[in-house]
């Protein structure tokens, strides 16, 4: 039977809008941990990667453009060991956020446990920037580029030196808010990138065939899944910090997963940018939960 360590990352450092470090414990009241044992895993609560209390003037003290840059590498740093040690010890990381700037710490702790690494990025936003693109300075636009070597050295050699991921192995899926530089990024490097205008036009499906076959064929041996609930529809997650139009909805969000998940290579998970202050009457929550119920059924469906 699958072992499941859940380990929460109670950030807001990386989109600098307050709310969404209440993420991790919010899910928590809500019963993550009996949705996940109630389809049949063993699950341990790792708790919270410790995050120190910042005040906002101090914002620029490390950099003086991007953001609480110094602790939220630091933050990154232990994810990345405590992703690593989960798998070391044959015990699934759930990472729960907090904001997607914990993309970094999650994929380099996982890259270190395997040969070559795969990584699903499923996002209404690319986060591919560095910190010369970045318009707002917000790290949480950056942890992608960052693992496949793009960007600030303190980053792409966070917890390791060197690349985690290369651009081949990157799948972004749903993006529909990609900065100018991001889109340069992703023809420099050939990255598998899935517009919302793809979705529509290619069709959910025929995408994630692809994807499969793709990974299926190449040499990857560990596949890092990072779901940012802002690839939803806006009107469906008010309660997330950079919403965006013209999304998709809950049951494509299913078929992305099930499709996923139904491949069987999938090795660590992020569930990101979940913001309870910002949501209304618990709309956000109750679409988050019903999301993790169907991730843990398919895990249990496709005996993980
Ligand atoms: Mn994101």
């Amino acid at each position: 039977m699958l072992n499941i360590n859940l380990i929460g990352v109670p950030i807001k450092y990386g989109c600098d809008r307050d709310g969404v470090q209440f993420g991790p414990d919010r899910l928590r009241e809500l019963g993550i941990m009996d949705i996940i044992r109630n389809n049949g895993f063993n699950v341990y609560d790792m708790g919270n990667i410790y995050v120190p209390d910042i005040l906002d003037e101090c914002k620029y003290d490390w950099h003086k453009t991007a953001k609480y840059f110094d602790p939220i590498n630091e933050v990154n740093t232990n994810l990345a060991h405590s992703v690593y040690s989960s798998l070391l010890s044959k015990s699934f990381p759930f990472v729960i956020g907090g904001d997607h700037s914990i993309g970094t710490g999650s994929i380099s702790g996982a890259s270190k446990h395997f040969k070559e690494m795969a990584v699903i990025w499923i996002d209404a936003h690319g986060d591919i920037n560095d910190i010369e693109t970045s318009p707002t300075g917000n790290v949480h636009g950056m942890p992608l580029a960052a693992t496949m070597n793009v960007g600030h050295p303190n980053m792409t050699n966070l917890y390791y030196e060197g690349i985690k991921v290369k651009p081949e192995n990157v799948y972004i899926i749903g993006a529909r808010d990609l900065d100018p530089g991001e889109i340069d990024l992703v023809e420099k490097l050939n990255i598998n990138l899935y517009t919302m205008d793809d979705i529509n036009t290619i069709g959910l499906e025929k995408i994630l065939d692809d994807t499969i076959t793709k990974l299926k064929s190449s040499n990857v041996d560990g596949v890092h899944l990072s779901f940012d609930i802002d690839v939803l529809d806006s009107e469906i997650v008010p309660g997330t910090g950079t919403p965006v139009g013209d999304g998709i909805n809950v049951l494509e969000s299913k078929i992305i997963l099930d499709k996923i998940l139904s491949s069987k290579l999938v090795t660590s998970i992020d569930f990101v940018e979940f913001n309870p202050l910002l949501d209304i009457e618990d709309k956000t929550a109750k679409v988050c939960m019903e999301i993790l119920e169907f991730i843990f059924e398919k895990f249990c469906d496709y005996r993980y």
